[in-house]
């Protein structure tokens, strides 16, 4: 199990936080050997006494903001590091814990500061943190030095999984020739994706805090429960706060339950007429130490809601929901996949335009700040881990299963507090009718119910219904189709019996209810053909049409949710099928409308107003 929480860095009147975008310095290891930046130790010295360094924003993935082919497509380690300036007081107070986080590093990283190693973090989508307190606290410093080596290969462990393909015919390849491959539809970018950050605390700290929450009649029922990290004699006071900043409950100690007579309920947006309803549980530790009393405050915001699956519904307090969203993905020109604080809003201020109440974060955790305007804005979330492209039958193997766990607890231990967050997807398209895949997917839904025992679980499966061995563990039926698309394309008069089959077979065999999880077609804006050609805007319009007439009929039934694929086109990688990436986006790259964007605005208005 992981040590330790990973609590937002908020600030407040006991904790401090200074965010490090911007340009660092940048070298990618091109060397033969490929480890030339360990043999000679860069992390010893400023990365410029290496040799030439580039400049590089974070956060940003490094390959599409260069000239350069080679970074762009570069596969080995690449060496950031800059410099830090502290406050006094953070390199004077013995009683202040300074700490270093990272939001995403993709795929493997190695951290130092001032040359020594503190962190070693695999995974590209989830914060990594180390105290550096004492490294910062030994001398005389006013800043301290932070390299971070980060390698994206993947291999067949790695989540999402990859395999390095050596090609030794010397006719044709030079020597030493590799590629990366890979079983997943979008571009393997890397770096610093999200922002690298130092935050404070005290030396005693409040260092996690779970909140559940649940409703009986009309009172809203907050269970939290907090853990502590220092001295063993703390106090702890909570209050939960209105969204006037009322206070509406108290409570003492590291868990119990607190009441809310009259809650507002968190409802998704289109659902309620005052949607995402937000209390704050403000969490007060004072401690007695050595040094004397230490005093620490954190402020999580609550959503009081119920999540719950029955045979052919998903309940959110105690009402239907129908999904009625978009897949994503984190991608855009230039960035890559790193943060953005203006495409995030455009993105946000996308979704309600076209009335969607839901996305599932494909194929990989996104941004806490993106999760952070879900919840303040009422838009519902699957919550999806990085096992995309699990294919392999080496990557149904106990090395890859215990990384996959792992995976869960951190992105658990991250999204749990989330209201917003209403199911966990632990895979996306797993060859799940692989005979090891039925006591994998198993084990990592069922551990992922012992860390969240409050949320449904779910992966989301192309598999047949009849081969799937993980369906019988997953609590709602999530399938990928792409009928007319890549089975008999350019036949959209099937697409009706096709997809009719495709939902009675599922519930036949399972009584659970079904999402439409993905379906969708290429298509490159500005193309026109009518009658609808494959790659038009018309034959995007016309499939998903198809699709609909088959979902009105089922959502009557047990479909409870339709996402389309995809949000925006994304960049992959090439291949004779991609025209400049994935152009399934009903927006462009540049979050433009195809015409499709408009059917699908008019038809999550209206399926709005008929669930209100
Ligand atoms: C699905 C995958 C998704 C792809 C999509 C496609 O889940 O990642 O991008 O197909 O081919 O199978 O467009």
């Amino acid at each position: 199990a992981l040590r330790g929480g990973m609590l937002y860095p908020r600030e407040g009147p006991s904790r401090e936080r200074k965010d490090l975008d911007g340009l660092w310095s940048f070298r990618a290891d091109l060397s033969d050997s490929r480890r030339l930046g360990f043999e000679q130790q860069w992390y010893r010295r400023p990365l410029r006494e290496s040799g030439p360094t580039l400049d590089m924003p974070v956060p940003s993935s490094f390959n599409d903001v260069g000239q350069d082919a080679q970074l762009r497509n570069f596969v080995g380690w690449v060496w950031y590091e800059r410099e830090a300036v502290l406050p006094q007081r953070w390199t004077q107070d013995l009683g202040t814990r300074v700490v270093l986080r990272i939001g995403s590093a993709h795929y493997y990283a190695i951290v130092w500061v001032n040359g020594v190693h503190v962190a070693e973090h695999e995974g590209g989508h989830l914060p990594f943190e180390a105290d550096i307190s004492k490294l910062v606290q030994s001398g005389p410093l006013s800043s301290c030095r932070i390299t971070v080596a980060i390698n994206n290969t993947l291999t067949p462990h790695t989540l999402p999984p990859g395999t390095i393909l050596y090609k030794t015919d010397t006719s044709k390849y030079p020597k030493g020739y590799f590629v990366q491959d890979i079983n997943f539809d979008f571009f393997n970018y890397a770096g610093l994706h999200r922002s690298v950050i130092l935050y404070t605390t005290p030396t005693t700290y409040i260092d996690d805090i779970t909140v559940t929450t649940g409703v009986d009649q009309d009172t809203g029922l907050v269970n939290y429960q907090i853990l502590t990290q220092g001295s063993e004699h703390v106090r702890l006071e909570v209050r939960l706060l209105d969204a006037e900043g009322r206070e509406v409950a108290r409570g003492t100690g590291g868990q119990g339950q607190l009441q809310v007579p009259a809650a507002h309920l968190w409802w998704p947006y289109l659902m309620h007429e005052h949607p995402a309803y937000l209390y704050s549980l403000e969490v007060s530790m004072t401690a007695q130490t050595d040094a004397g009393p230490v005093s620490d405050f954190y402020a999580l915001p609550v959503g009081i809601r119920t999540v719950a699956v029955t045979e052919s519904q998903f309940l959110i307090n105690g009402k239907p929901f129908y999904f009625h969203g978009v897949n994503k993905h984190e991608d855009a020109d230039v960035r890559g996949k790193g943060f953005d604080w203006p495409l995030l809003v455009k993105d946000f201020n996308l979704l309600r335009w076209l009335g969607a109440n839901a996305f599932r974060t494909s194929h990989y955790p996104y941004a806490e700040e993106v999760m952070q305007l879900c919840d303040r804005q009422g838009i519902v979330v699957i919550d999806e881990c990085p096992g995309v492209g699990i294919v392999l039958p080496q990557s149904f193997g106990n090395a890859s299963l215990q990384h996959h766990l792992r995976v869960m607890e951190e992105l658990v231990r991250r999204d749990k507090n989330h209201p917003a967050v209403v199911m966990w997807s632990v895979a996306n398209e797993p060859s799940s009718f692989l005979k090891p895949a039925g006591y994998y997917l198993k084990t990592v839904i069922a551990h992922t119910k012992a860390l969240d025992p409050t949320r449904p679980v779910t992966y989301v499966t192309n598999s047949n219904y009849a081969a799937d061995l993980g369906a019988p563990y997953v609590d709602v039926i999530c399938v990928n189709s792409y009928y007319s698309w890549y089975h008999d394309y350019g036949h959209l008069e099937v697409v009706q019996l096709q997809l009719r089959t495709q939902f009675e077979s599922w519930y036949r065999t399972y009584q659970k209810p079904i999402i439409q999880s993905e379906y969708g077609a290429e298509t490159i804006a500005g193309f026109h053909e009518d009658p609808p050609l494959m790659f038009s805007e018309e034959y995007q319009k016309s499939l998903l049409e198809q699709y609909h007439l088959v979902l009105d009929q089922k959502r009557k039934e047990y479909v409870v949710g339709e996402l389309i694929w995809n949000f925006a086109d994304f960049m992959t990688n090439q291949s004779p099928q991609r025209a400049l990436g994935n152009k399934k986006g009903i927006f462009t790259r540049q979050r433009q409308p195809k015409s499709a964007a408009f059917l699908l605005r008019d038809r999550y208005w209206k399926l709005a107003n008929e669930t209100r």
